[in-house]
């Protein structure tokens, strides 16, 4: 399921990208209103798409998200989260001990969506941090009744220095305008086997060379993703549905940092591939 800019009309529609051509979802123009069906219904709609197509590569792709929905993200969901926030926080090490082992997890806002970047768009360090990260996230994509719709990308881009300060820093360490990249796509949930069986990737490129590459896999993850959205909707709606990004376990060893131009490639296996380039500061987003 894609969102993109119709060649046609130059409006926001959603449809279906087959690899081969974009098949617009007629009377459909927001993500957030197939994410008003259940899942049934929505795997319907989308077999059933019938407005005009377009070759896949001729569109151009914008984050899916949109509308009322919200990005939000969990936290130390893999043991290296929980190794590498240990390392930085050195007094609040136990604030990310204790909720990796809790009954409930750390649950964090991310995002309107409007803010969010998509595939091929930028993403920010802040200016007044010195080692920032992507983490790269599986996102699962709920529907506005809390159900796995599908899955997607998430760059949950973060500053290690904020966050290493004081954890109660968080926000301003991951809710800042680039600090949020979604896409390319929403792979339906029928079409996904094993979600805990998903290779992860991320590589990190600067002037052409690799500076940072790794790989791990939805495997390790110390959640059930029933379980993560379970919390988000307990006290909470969602009247658009939200993206739920599941935690990184892919992170550089201080002190690297990620540096204006980058290039950073995140990769989740059948779900898609996130590229953005990187900029320092507000006044380059
Ligand atoms: O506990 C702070 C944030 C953790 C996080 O974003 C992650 O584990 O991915
Ligand atoms: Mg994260």
């Amino acid at each position: 399921i894609v969102r993109f800019t119709s060649p046609l009309t130059g409006a926001d529609a959603v449809g279906i990208d087959d690899g081969e051509q974009v098949v617009e979802l007629s009377g459909i123009t927001t993500v957030g209103e197939l994410l008003r069906l259940s899942s049934d219904e929505l795997r319907d709609r989308c077999a059933g798409a019938d407005g005009p197509a377009h070759p896949s590569g001729s569109v151009r792709r914008l984050a899916p998200v949109d509308g009322l929905m919200e990005v939000w993200a969990a936290g130390v969901t893999y043991r290296r989260s929980r190794e590498a926030r240990v390392i930085e926080s050195e007094r609040a090490a136990d604030v990310y001990e204790l909720v990796y082992d809790a009954e409930r997890p750390e649950l964090f806002f991310k995002s309107v969506a409007w803010k969010v970047s998509g595939d091929g768009d930028r993403i920010a360090v802040r200016a007044d941090s010195e080692i920032d990260v992507p983490e790269p996230e599986l996102g699962l994509v709920l529907n506005s009744a809390g159900e796995i719709a599908g899955y997607t990308v998430v760059d949950d881009v973060s500053s290690r220095t904020i966050e290493g300060v004081n954890p109660l820093y968080l926000p301003q360490a991951k809710i800042y305008l680039g600090a949020c990249a979604v896409g390319p796509a929403i792979r339906p949930v029928w079409e996904v086997a094993d979600p805990y069986a998903l290779d992860i990737t991320l590589t990190i490129t600067r002037a052409g060379e690799t500076v940072w590459d790794g790989k791990s896999s939805t495997s390790e993850l110390n959640r059930r993703l029933d379980d993560l959205a379970g919390y988000l909707f307990r006290a909470d709606t969602f009247p658009d549905g939200a993206v739920l990004a599941t935690g990184t376990s892919l992170v550089p060893d201080l002190p690297f940092t990620l540096g204006d131009g980058d290039t950073v490639t995140i990769g989740i296996a059948e779900v898609g591939t996130l590229t953005t380039t990187v900029v320092r500061g507000l006044d380059a987003m």
